[in-house]
């Protein structure tokens, strides 16, 4: 069924296909689109919800990355049971950040929560026992990735957790293309026309830029974690546990 919260931004043809942006457009129908575009996307965030009552210490941060609406953001104050612990939900759009604080506010929960319009690679991270990463390193500039994941080391406390969710390449031309047929099958089924699915390839061309399961395992080591491993993946979308 189709509604205003329908993601229809790719239906019409576009004369030019302009770089996807995560502006007010996209805010609108953002968890239409997540949904209907990441296989696994549910199963993660409750994932998520999940491990932070295992993980999350009292008395420590959270950190939420590229927050957008907040979703993670809301599984894990759910799932919380430590005391006197804070989310720190961060986000570069502006959109997204005034529309995730709607979203955090309309929920009531015991951990407060601070939403912040701010650049992931300029925030120091400290006292942390869990930070989640989800879908959002695939839109950071490759060479400041490992710097990244280097930061979130450091702040997080021994025994911290890390929850990083990726699309991934495989670097193998006959693997990456049944990936994507199977990746572009699941559009399909999920509604989404030829058109849409071609012009939003198109508009995440230049935007979003994938590694490979070993170059993430690779970049989490060198940061110093101690236990890594994949836990979920479904085609080409990958989610790791990394453990200080
Ligand atoms: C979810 N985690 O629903 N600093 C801060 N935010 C950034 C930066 C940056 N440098 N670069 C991109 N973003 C969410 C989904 S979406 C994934 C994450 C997707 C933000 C960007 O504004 C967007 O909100 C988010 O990262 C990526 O669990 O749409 O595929």
């Amino acid at each position: 069924m189709r509604n205003s919260d329908t993601d229809l931004i790719y239906s019409s043809p576009k004369a030019q296909v302009k770089d996807f942006a995560f502006d007010a457009q996209v805010v609108e129908v953002f968890p239409d689109m997540i949904s209907r575009s990441v296989p696994g996307y549910n199963t993660i965030i409750e994932t998520i919800g999940r491990l932070s009552q295992k993980f999350v210490q009292n008395n420590t941060a959270v950190y939420d990355l590229g927050c957008s609406l907040g979703a993670a953001t809301l599984a894990m104050r759910k799932g919380i049971e430590a005391s006197a612990c804070k989310i720190i939900a961060v986000d570069n759009s502006s959109a997204m950040v005034e529309r995730c604080k709607m979203h955090i506010q309309a929920f009531k929960g015991d951990t407060p929560v601070d939403v912040i319009e701010g650049d992931i690679q300029k925030i120091t991270i400290k006292n942390a026992s869990m930070v989640v990463l989800n879908f959002t390193l695939q839109f950071i500039d490759k060479t400041q990735r490992q710097s990244l994941i280097n930061n979130i080391a450091n702040g997080l406390n021994p025994g911290g957790l890390l929850v990083i969710s990726e699309k991934i390449s495989y670097g193998d031309e006959i693997i990456d293309e049944h990936l994507t047929e199977l990746h572009h099958d699941f559009k399909r089924a999920n509604g989404y026309s030829e058109l849409e699915v071609a012009q939003k390839r198109t508009a995440l061309e230049n935007v979003m830029r994938t590694d490979s399961i070993e170059q993430h395992i690779e970049r989490l080591n060198n940061a110093g974690f101690s236990h890594v491993s994949p836990w979920f993946q479904c085609f080409n979308f990958i989610s790791f546990i990394a453990i200080k």
